[in-house]
């Protein structure tokens, strides 16, 4: 499908929500931490990971998806659930630990889970590979539509669970694409000392899979790209590595300081980029964007107020809605 304005005007308002999401967490995560960094105290105890730069991974995959199809991600999973339209107001709760969150605010960041919307998330990276290609099997037996796609980082890319998982979608041909989000840092360890090619899209060949390698971190580029690979996966064509240049433009956690990413390795935000161009390209004005922005910030405030209203689960509860 081609690229239509109101999905562009689209992709931007989704970055934008996300954007300001990140920004409302991290503002809220520094509450009853400093001056000194006490990691547990505050609204939002344990770490954040925030996708501050990787919005146009969420944006562009998750708009050539289906209702249907199902989405695992990873420890830094904002910008695909937002994307993905997880309820909201639910997953804000969630974060804050709160009753009312998606998984009774038992879950955290790293845990968001949406079944209504065919979305879950894990901590521990590569994880969900193997349950997005068990997903897309379980969908090919019982003769249902729907695609399986996996959301990594470039660091997961050498995890055990990346390369038996793939191993088994080419020889199957399951309709699996796994996304890799190619931010150059896993936590503070390059892609360079810690893998020997610099495309992991390059690996396909050895599953038998289509590999596709994005150098812009654009929504439309990547809208482009994810298309293919849907259209390859519903085509029975089997799975792709779709790996896409993004960006971490925050910390790996909130509370790192980055000391080790060099000046000239500072990353570019690709929001303003984007806006700027659809502004050139006369699908926004100065005003639209304006009004865009003002109407995402104002869903995330609303979502961001009911969360902190909102209680937390009664200790009489803890047992409850959870596996161990
Ligand atoms: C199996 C496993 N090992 C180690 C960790 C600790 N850990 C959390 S995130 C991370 C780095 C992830 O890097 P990458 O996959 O590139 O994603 P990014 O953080 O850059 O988005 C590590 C090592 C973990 N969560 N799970």
């Amino acid at each position: 499908m081609s690229l239509t304005p109101d999905m562009r005007r689209g992709f931007y308002r989704t970055m934008v929500k996300s954007r300001h999401f990140d920004d409302s967490m991290i503002a809220l995560y520094w509450v009853g931490k400093t001056p000194i960094f006490a990691f547990g105290k505050g609204p939002l105890p344990g770490e954040l990971h925030c996708s501050n730069g990787a919005e146009p991974v969420g944006a562009g995959v998750c708009a050539a998806l289906s209702a249907d199809d199902m989405i695992t991600a990873d420890h830094r999973p904002h910008h695909v659930a937002v994307a993905r339209g997880v309820d909201f107001p639910r997953m804000c709760a969630e974060l804050l630990g709160k009753e009312p969150g998606l998984s009774h605010g038992k879950g955290g960041h790293m845990h968001i889970y949406d079944p209504k919307v065919n979305f879950a998330s894990s901590g521990i990276i590569a994880e969900g590979m193997a349950p997005a290609a068990g997903m897309a099997l379980a969908r090919r037996l019982q003769k249902k539509p729907g695609i399986a796609v996996a959301f990594i980082g470039e660091g997961a890319a050498n995890q055990g669970a990346f390369h038996e998982t793939l191993n088994i979608v080419g020889v199957m041909k399951l309709p699996f694409i796994v996304v890799v989000q190619d931010n150059e840092w896993g936590v503070s360890t390059s892609k360079a000392e810690s893998t020997a090619i610099a495309r992991n899209s390059d690996r396909a060949s050895a599953y038998g899979m289509a590999g596709e390698y994005v150098e812009s971190n654009d929504a439309d580029d990547i809208y482009h790209a994810a298309a293919r690979a849907v259209a390859r996966a519903r085509a029975g064509e089997g799975g792709t590595i779709l790996e896409l240049k993004t960006a971490r433009l925050v910390g790996h956690f909130m509370g790192d300081q980055q000391g080790y990413i060099p000046p000239e390795k500072a990353q570019v935000d690709p929001l303003p980029l984007y806006r700027a161009k659809l502004i050139a390209e006369g699908v926004l004005t100065e005003d639209s964007a304006a009004a865009i922005e003002a109407e995402a910030k104002a869903e995330v405030d609303a979502a961001m107020q009911f969360a902190k209203d909102a209680p937390y689960p009664a200790p009489q509860d803890a047992y409850n809605h959870v596996f161990a």
